[in-house]
């Protein structure tokens, strides 16, 4: 029978829609022998399908996955597009570290979006000096916003080629901006409940487009979240490899060093020099403190 290569775009309920390389949408079911050998299918997973004579589709394989990200929960993506609000949910920047941290160990591309850049008021100094910071530590850093209409020509530059994932709490903004990216989708929008200052989880599930006057450039909305772990096998030892900042620091005199008690810490003299930014530093041994605390809570 003859089969042909597709990509999971959403999936709910049991069925998943399988997007053909020439842009047709199939409805289609697993396999059962699948749900043996693959615990689950995901959105992003590249797939075989055969067609059954009413139309819709049969997975017959899931193809080998380039990476995995647990949340939001989706495979094969090239960037991971980072989205937090000015304000109305205020901004979490030990979020944003995490995030940054989780997508470089899973090997996607980060670029950080801020958006509600229209509530920015007379905080502009604020903004520089963070995207001053992530700057300097070689991210990508976008100031839109989705209402307005504001540096979306940049941010659409950015996305125009490969799968980028939006991720974000819920509020941010995420499906405003898809809108923007594709005014034919409408996706739905939720508010922001003015008393707890944050979105109310109106998206919920993943789904894969493809962005317009573009071969190869997709975008995913996602379901917004509150709070996000880092995954259970994060050591503290890898933790500073995310931190593409302390690279540039001079050499530490013990090659295992946190960065946090060690003397001769080059990365301390760089954040005593403000070379390194010391919030983001203070994050770090944040971030460092709850891994070492899981390791003795697990030993
Ligand atoms: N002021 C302002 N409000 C915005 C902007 N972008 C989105 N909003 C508002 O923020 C609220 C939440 O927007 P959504 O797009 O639903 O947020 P989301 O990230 O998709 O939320 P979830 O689907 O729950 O994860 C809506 O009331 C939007 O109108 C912006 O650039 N400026
Ligand atoms: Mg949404
Ligand atoms: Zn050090």
């Amino acid at each position: 029978m003859e089969k042909q290569q597709g990509m999971v775009v959403s999936g709910y309920g049991g069925f998943y829609q399988i997007r053909l390389p020439d842009g047709q949408i199939v409805n289609c079911k697993p396999r059962g022998r699948l749900k043996k050998t693959f615990s689950k299918i995901y959105v992003g997973d590249r797939v075989a399908i055969s067609f059954l004579p009413d139309g819709s589709g049969m997975i017959e394989d899931i193809h080998q996955r380039r990476n995995f990200l647990p949340r939001p929960n989706i495979v094969n993506v090239d960037q991971i597009l980072i989205v937090l609000a000015w304000r109305m949910p205020a901004y979490d920047l030990l979020l944003l570290d995490r995030m940054l941290v989780i997508a470089q160990k899973a090997a996607i591309q980060p670029l950080i979006c801020f958006n509600k850049i229209d509530l920015l008021d007379d905080n502009i100094s604020q903004y520089q000096k963070i995207k001053d910071a992530y700057t300097r530590a070689g991210f990508s850093v976008f100031a839109v916003s989705a209402t307005q209409n504001t540096g979306m020509d940049e941010l659409r530059a950015a996305l125009s080629h490969g799968t980028t994932v939006m991720a974000g709490q819920s509020g941010v903004g995420k499906s405003s901006l898809l809108n923007r990216l594709l005014p034919e989708e409408n996706a739905e929008v939720g508010d922001v409940s003015e008393r707890l200052r944050r979105g109310r989880h109106t998206t919920r599930y993943t789904r894969i487009l493809q962005l317009p006057d573009s071969n190869d450039g997709f975008i995913a909305d996602t379901p917004g979240f509150f709070i996000i772990e880092l995954p259970a096998d994060f050591t503290a030892e890898e933790l500073a490899q995310y931190y593409p900042e302390f690279a540039t620091a001079a050499p530490c005199r013990f090659e295992s060093c946190l960065h946090h008690r060690e003397p001769d810490c080059g990365v301390k003299e760089a954040v005593a020099a403000g070379e390194i930014d010391q919030d983001r530093y203070q994050r770090y041994l944040r971030l460092l403190s709850e891994i070492q605390e899981r390791e003795v809570q697990y030993r």
